[in-house]
């Protein structure tokens, strides 16, 4: 038994997974240039109406609050990066202006050159989740995502989808990039939901 109020690394560290200090690099394919003149963010699918927001719109701070958060990050390969601070703006806050159709209950993450990865719309409700541009107090590396990233700590990194461009909302689970490839649908670290078989 521990004290109460004492830090359990153990609490922090889903099973199977060990930490890293550095902050690895993973990804499918070349990581895409940035012109912001041309970049649109585009939300579809079960919405009242299809929105397409320019980087302005979402980053600048007047349309949607800039929020920071903590989090760690858990990658499905084992490693494990703990207390990143993300800054950038609240899905919630996104979707207070995207109303919905009832039927939407999944989303899809769509990521310039084709990676996607599916999401359960009540997990991207989750207070912590962001569209990310900025990492432990610098704009991101082009390698790990900038412009624009998903953030979505609670479940594995895979998830966190790289050079954001969409998110479509659907009535259907669908699967995405890996989990077509084999990969969990839901993808939750505390229950080792790595891949789909298991
Ligand atoms: N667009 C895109 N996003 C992606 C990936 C990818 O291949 N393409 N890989 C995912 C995987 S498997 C992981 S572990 C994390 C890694 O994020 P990092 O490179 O910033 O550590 O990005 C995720 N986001
Ligand atoms: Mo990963």
């Amino acid at each position: 038994m521990r004290a109460k109020g004492q830090c359990d690394m153990n609490d922090r560290v889903p099973p199977g997974q060990h930490l890293t200090s550095g902050f690895p690099i993973l990804h499918v394919g070349p990581v895409p240039s940035f012109d912001p003149k041309t970049w649109r963010f585009r939300v579809y699918g079960l919405v009242r109406e299809e929105q397409k927001f320019t980087y302005a719109d979402l980053t600048s701070g007047t349309r949607f609050p800039i929020a920071t958060m903590q989090a760690d990050f858990h990658c499905v390969t084992t490693w494990s990066k703990l207390d990143n601070t993300w800054e950038g703006i609240k899905f919630t806050d996104l979707l207070a202006q995207v109303p919905l159709l009832p039927e939407a209950q999944y989303v899809m993450a769509h990521c310039v050159f084709g990676y996607t990865t599916n999401i359960p719309l009540v997990d991207l409700r989750h207070d912590n989740v962001l569209l990310a541009w900025r990492h432990n107090g610098a704009d991101l590396e082009p390698d790990h995502g900038y412009p624009l990233r998903l953030v979505v700590p609670h479940l594995y990194a895979w998830k966190s989808a790289k050079w954001l461009r969409g998110l479509e909302f659907m009535a259907e689970d669908a699967a995405g990039y890996w989990e077509q490839r084999g990969y969990h649908m839901y993808g939750d670290p505390w229950q080792e939901q790595r891949y789909g078989w298991e």
